[in-house]
């Protein structure tokens, strides 16, 4: 019986974009709103840097270790896989969760690099599939432009150039995009509205699906 209770759990939602779109500052705003509206939602973030994978991660984004480019490819990939069971309980237990970068990140990042983007998509193979991926899409001159980037290895024009172009290959049906060059308020009603349709959706015991769908 489809829409029974028994099916209602909660959504998996994904903020993607290019770094300094706003991703982190709207994904916790989210998080609070949906949280005064009566849903659980948890905020979770990619790369998680709190793992021992993620210290690896972290490490090597501020240049204090150099790896090959398939290498921390997989350690990306595994830092997601590492997190899929809780993700997978946290889902079924009725919790919404806000994902800050996910799969996407790891294969327009990586290709924009020069690996082959079949051989980045295989990785993800088996993950849980987002219900819903908002694109905070912003040029990314103007996100040069925004204070400047952290130095961080990836902050850098030439390569967010590339990442934005991949991204666009990424894009398919569960996927919808917001001007992230729209005044902060706009972008936090429009990502509200959409996420509270697929958390309706959800609840409504849509069943969980795998990449890639
Ligand atoms: P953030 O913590 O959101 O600033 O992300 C750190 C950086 O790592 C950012 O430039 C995006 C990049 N990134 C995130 N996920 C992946 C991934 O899976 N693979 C690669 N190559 N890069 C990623
Ligand atoms: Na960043
Ligand atoms: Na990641």
């Amino acid at each position: 019986l489809r829409g029974g209770k028994e099916d209602s759990r909660g959504a998996l939602v994904v903020l993607e974009g290019l770094d300094r779109c706003g991703k982190t500052t709207q994904s916790t705003r989210l998080v609070a709103n949906l949280e005064k509206l009566g849903h659980s939602a948890e905020l979770w973030r990619f790369p998680d840097r709190t793992t021992s994978v993620g210290q690896m991660i972290s490490s090597y984004l501020s240049n204090k270790s150099q790896l090959d480019d398939h290498t921390i490819h997989l350690l990306f990939s595994a830092n997601r896989w590492e997190k899929r069971s809780l993700m997978e309980s946290k889902l079924k237990s009725g919790i919404t969760l806000v994902v800050d970068r996910y799969s996407y990140s790891g294969v327009a990042f990586s290709s924009a690099k020069g690996l082959d983007i079949e051989w980045c998509k295989a990785q993800e193979i088996g993950l849980l599939a987002p219900d819903l991926v908002v694109y905070l899409d912003i040029p990314p001159e103007k996100a040069a432009e925004r204070g400047g980037y952290g130095g961080e290895r990836y902050e850098q024009l030439e390569l967010q150039k590339k990442v934005g172009q991949n991204y666009q290959v990424l894009r398919g049906p569960t996927w919808k995009i917001i001007d992230a060059c729209s005044p902060m308020e706009d972008v936090e009603e429009q990502l509200q509205e959409m996420v509270l349709d697929c958390v309706k959706t959800c609840q409504e015991g849509k069943p969980l699906s795998c990449l890639w769908s």
